[in-house]
């Protein structure tokens, strides 16, 4: 039997990339994406070639995905699971302190790359009536947090999306899950803070935060399940984070 095809959107760290390699250690074809080249040859350069097709293209320009997408080999366009991964969150700030250029680029990476390539995605799914799309939405899709602001509103999006395209694809035999995760340590928080590593660090001390291979693992689980049952939504959280914004820390 032939391998599935799953695309991951920002595979070249994370979530994406635990994701990317659980479902290579499933027995599918990934097609993995993100803007930093090396990194997606670094990765496919430790998989059998079959097995890995790399895509690099930032997210926010309609041109760049559609091109990537179109550029694929026959062999690789029938992507059977597209997993919404890439996004990300700049500055944490009371929203009348607010940097425009954060703003528009958690807008235009978190919601409208997200469409861009969902649309696309979607139609070969709906013509070949299967296929399996998984939103990474966020705590801050379903809570807002002070200073979370924009972020929390690009994850809100992501969650009605979900809904959206759950309720406009069910039809086609198409399935639409949502894995909203609390705090995950990769390098979120280093992008959030614009490389301050130390700062990014200071966010996951005194308790145990959830890793990058929790959330793939629910990614795995949701694509796993039998074909008449969907997996709706998901909110995955460390013990010690019980709502957004609340860290219960031992320091
Ligand atoms: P990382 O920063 O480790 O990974 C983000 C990925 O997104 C990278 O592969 C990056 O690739 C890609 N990406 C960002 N911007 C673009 C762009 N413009 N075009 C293409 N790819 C892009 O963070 P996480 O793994 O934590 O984040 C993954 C998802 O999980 C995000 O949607 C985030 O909002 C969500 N999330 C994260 C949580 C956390 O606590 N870490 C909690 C809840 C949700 P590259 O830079 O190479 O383009
Ligand atoms: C990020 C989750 O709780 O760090 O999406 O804001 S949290």
């Amino acid at each position: 039997m032939s391998k599935k095809i799953a695309l991951v959107t920002g595979a070249t760290s994370g979530i994406g990339h635990a994701t990317a390699e659980l479902l290579l250690s499933n027995n599918y074809q990934v097609i993995i994406t993100g803007r930093r080249e090396d990194r997606l040859k670094e990765f496919q350069s430790r998989y059998p070639q079959n097995d890995v097709y790399t895509l690099n293209f930032d997210i926010r320009n309609e041109e760049s995905v559609l091109n990537a997408l179109n550029s694929l080999p026959d062999v690789w366009k029938n992507i059977d699971v597209l997993v919404n991964n890439a996004g990300l969150a700049l500055g944490l700030s009371q929203f009348y302190d607010g940097n425009t250029e954060h703003w528009d680029t958690m807008i235009d990476t978190n919601v409208k790359g997200l469409l861009y390539i969902s649309r696309a995605v979607s139609r070969g799914m709906k013509d070949r009536k299967s296929g399996h799309i998984v939103n990474i939405g966020s705590i801050a899709g379903k809570e807002v947090y002070n200073n979370g602001n924009v972020y929390c509103a690009t994850k809100h999006a992501v969650d009605a999306l979900t809904k959206a395209m759950r309720l406009e694809l069910a039809a086609f035999g198409v399935k639409v899950t949502g894995i909203h995760p609390g705090a995950v340590e990769t390098e979120f928080s280093i992008v959030r803070f614009e490389g301050d590593e130390h700062r990014a660090k200071t966010v996951y001390q005194g308790f145990e935060n959830l890793v990058a291979a929790d959330i793939a693992d629910a990614v795995y689980y949701a694509i796993s399940r039998p074909a008449h049952v969907n997996i709706n939504d998901l909110v995955i959280m460390p013990t010690a984070q019980p709502q957004a914004g609340l860290i219960h820390r031992n320091n």
